[in-house]
């Protein structure tokens, strides 16, 4: 059989990798990394290399399942499990009104422009404020700080990282994460340039990781003290008078209050929180200088600091440490990517919004969303109280397993088998779809062709391709979209009207919907957008549009504050202060535990786990010797809302006081341990680090060392 081949970026990561498949009739028979794709220029990953492995991998779901009566699941046609569902679903909203259907939107759906505009269709005809989405576990406070200082939730600026001569990565991991709100293929490779070329790289992470072992300099930090260092040393420029007066004067407004509002985090007073020692005022005044100084300079923020209670006041401080230096939408500092679909960035609803309501327990929405850290309490205050308002009865769950990936999950396991019904729109019966009514398996992505909708507009060259459908769909498959478009449809038709739902367009929106083409509106879009590019000059380039770098004097384009200047002190940020000043006045009490995440190069998120490295706790060797532990030994890590055994592995990587478990699948979950309670307050992010916990040796009679646990042997955990 002759073999077609067909070059595609990766779908897996933010990474975007041009990966080359080979194709024989329906199935592909080999993928390799693109050599000529202009951007990732023939770096991939494992994980990319196994996309044949996992497009054909036997548990991927191929027909809809829907619950029997005694609790088992039966395949069904797709007609009938879309009607089933579709019914749970509207008559929920008949008797309890729109907010009691909750809609949850995983990761998986912004690498997949079908289901990225079904999601939003979904949405758009039903805004329940049951909102949730993976970003109050990822990248919340990056939305609320840009659209606080910019006026806008996406006007991300990206390290400029191949002119870059002088960069601080906090809370990041690119080497094995392979980069976030950074798409950066090749990101080792660029990181060796920089140091090769004269520069530094400095990496704040309380563990020694595979991108800290790269550095010029780690610094241990304590999980949590990211908004303290980075405020001292925003306070610190300034002390110096090493900010970048000419370029606050053009492009910012609100300098003068910083002086009095960082006031209170100097170098002496923050530095018995952050885990960094002795020397710490001196690295702190060091840092600061050094970045001020060094031209470019860049920082860098990502997950570590996201996932705590301080995560706003964190990425703020990244933002104020770019700008004070003068080193935003400057070549070598922080760019801004111009994206093929940039232009949508103007329309309102892109925005975002903020605090626009509160949830029942006084969170505030942020971009139409609630904190997940509240999704199990929400179905709970329906189960004793039938009145509840906001209560959630219902639940869409569209590509995203909350019960491995939200704060614990035990706790939203249990809630989800209380709810009336759960649709799960998932290519496998993951953790969480098994608690699901009825289960909708789109066939894979693979399968449809469009354009990459999120990433180009966070990558480090300006890039854009059309990517073609790697393989014919199976006969009597159903795309994503389509899935998506036509459960909408039928919850429309059944659902009484809602005045949130009325509007004339809505209604055709839900007529329409089912024979929208996402394919033929990403063209529309490119067309309209910055570099009016067409579907068919982007297939011309099959491994993908030359890369150019960033471009500088974008900046105008990406603020949408009233007038026309960066925010540097945006109201919910400075009242948010109160709160960090507060902790100065206790430093952290010795002794105990802390945890922290940990990704590995072979798993993404909750659902892909290539043989590798086994799910270790890494400890000091310090606390494994208060605690008897050494490698190989079982052991019972316990947080306040439950405990998993673990296998544990010693090592000086991780700082005395701080343990790590990866976050993953085939292996106890974090997120059984990881805390609903701990949130950052303004943000809505999970604080999933720095979850105060305690471990202790595991009975040896039950678990002997290197066997797996019952949790391990649970399928699809
Ligand atoms: N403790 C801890 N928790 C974390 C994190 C952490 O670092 N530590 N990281 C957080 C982050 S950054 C994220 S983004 C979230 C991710 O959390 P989620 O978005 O909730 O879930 P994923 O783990 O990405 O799982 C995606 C689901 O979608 C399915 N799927 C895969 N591809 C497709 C597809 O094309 N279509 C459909 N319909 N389904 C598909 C998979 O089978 C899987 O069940 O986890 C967060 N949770
Ligand atoms: N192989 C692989 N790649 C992935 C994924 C995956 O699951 N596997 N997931 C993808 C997704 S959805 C995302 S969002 C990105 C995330 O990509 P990154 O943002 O690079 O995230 P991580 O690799 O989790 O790195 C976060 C780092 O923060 C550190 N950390 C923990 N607590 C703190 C703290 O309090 N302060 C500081 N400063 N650091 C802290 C951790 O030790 C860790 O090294 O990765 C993506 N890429
Ligand atoms: S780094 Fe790996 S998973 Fe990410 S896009 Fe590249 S090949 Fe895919
Ligand atoms: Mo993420």
């Amino acid at each position: 059989m002759t073999r077609a081949v067909v070059h595609r970026a990766c779908h897996l990561c933010e990474a975007s990798c041009g990966l080359t498949f080979e194709v024989e009739g329906d199935r592909i028979a080999s993928v390799r990394n693109d050599p000529d794709d202009p951007f990732s220029r023939g770096f991939c990953c494992p994980k990319g290399l196994a996309l044949a492995r996992l497009h054909h991998a036997p548990d991927r779901l191929t027909t809809p399942l829907v619950r029997r009566a005694d609790g088992t699941f039966a395949e069904a046609s797709w007609p009938a499990a879309l009607d089933r569902a579709a019914e749970g679903l509207a008559a929920v909203i008949a008797r309890h009104g729109l907010d009691a259907l909750g809609v949850y939107v995983g990761n998986p759906v912004v690498h997949n422009l079908g289901a990225m505009v079904g999601t939003e269709v979904f949405r758009a005809l039903f805004p329940t404020r049951n909102r949730y989405s993976a970003n109050s576990q990822d990248v919340n406070p990056h939305l609320l700080v840009n659209l606080l200082m910019f006026g806008m939730q996406l006007a991300q600026p990206v390290p400029d990282l191949d002119r870059t001569r002088w960069l601080l990565v906090v809370g990041a991991n690119p080497l094995v994460s392979n980069g976030s709100l950074m798409t950066a293929p090749r990101v080792g490779a660029r990181l060796r340039a920089l140091r090769a070329r004269g520069g530094t790289l400095v990496v704040v992470d309380p563990r020694r990781t595979e991108t800290a072992r790269l550095a010029d300099e780690h610094l241990p930090l304590r999980p949590g003290a990211d908004a303290l260092l980075l405020l001292a040393l925003a306070r610190e420029v300034l002390a110096q008078g090493l900010e970048d007066r000419a370029f606050l004067g053009r492009w910012c407004q609100g300098h003068e209050r910083l002086p009095a509002l960082l006031a209170p985090f100097t170098p002496e007073r923050v530095a018995p929180h952050l885990g960094l020692g002795e020397g710490a005022p001196a690295t702190v005044r060091r840092l600061a200088r050094a970045l001020a100084t060094t031209r470019p300079a860049a920082v860098y923020l990502r997950l570590g600091p996201c996932n705590t209670t301080t995560g706003g006041l964190a990425v703020w401080a990244g933002h104020l440490l770019n700008l004070l230096t003068g080193n935003v939408d400057r070549a070598g500092g922080v760019l801004f990517p111009e994206g093929p679909l940039s232009w949508l960035f103007r329309l309102r609803f892109a925005r975002g919004s903020f605090d626009a309501y509160r949830s029942p327990q006084g969170r505030p929405e942020l971009a139409g969303e609630y904190p997940c850290s509240i999704l199990a309490e929400q179905v709970e205050r329906g189960l004793a109280d039938p009145a509840a308002p906001e209560a959630l009865r219902a639940l869409v769950v569209f590509a995203g397993n909350p019960v491995l990936s939200a704060p614990n999950g035990r706790r939203l396991a249990r809630a989800l088998d209380a709810l009336e019904c759960v649709v799960a729109v998932d290519t496998s019966l993951s953790a969480t779809a098994r608690h699901a009514h009825v289960v909708l398996p789109p066939r894979s992505v693979l399968h449809d062709g469009g354009c990459d909708p999120v990433f180009p507009h966070f990558a480090v060259e300006d890039v854009a391709r059309w990517t073609p459908p790697v393989v014919a769909p199976p006969p009597g498959s159903v795309s994503e979209y389509e899935a998506i478009a036509r459960l909408a449809q039928g919850v429309w038709r059944r659902a009484p009207r809602d005045p949130r739902r009325q509007g004339r367009l809505l209604g055709l929106l839900a007529r329409a919907a089912p024979r929208l083409s996402p394919e033929a509106l990403a063209a529309l879009g490119l067309r309209l957008g910055p570099r009016r590019l067409s579907r068919a000059r982007l297939a011309a380039h099959p491994h993908g549009h030359p890369a150019r770098p960033l471009a500088e004097g974008r900046l105008a384009r990406r603020l949408f504050t009233a007038d026309g200047k960066v925010a540097l002190a945006p109201g919910p940020l400075v009242a948010d202060l109160d709160r960090l000043v507060a902790t100065l006045a206790a430093p952290p009490a010795p002794g105990g535990l802390v945890l922290i995440g940990r990704r590995q190069l072979r798993t993404n998120n909750s659902w892909i786990h290539l043989p590798g490295p086994r799910c270790t706790l890494l400890v000091h060797p310090e606390d494994a010797r208060a605690r008897g532990l050494a490698t190989g030994s079982r052991a019972v890590i316990a947080s306040r809302v439950g405990e998993v055994q673990v296998e544990v592995e010693v090592t000086d990587d991780v700082s005395p006081g701080v343990v790590s478990l990866p976050h993953g699948r085939g292996h106890p979950s974090v997120n059984d341990l990881t805390d609903d309670a701990r949130h950052d307050p303004l943000t809505g992010s999970s604080a999933l680090n720095g979850v105060p916990v305690t471990l202790a040796p595991a009975a040896a009679d039950l678990h002997p060392a290197g066997a797996e646990s019952a949790a391990d042997l649970v399928p699809g955990r």
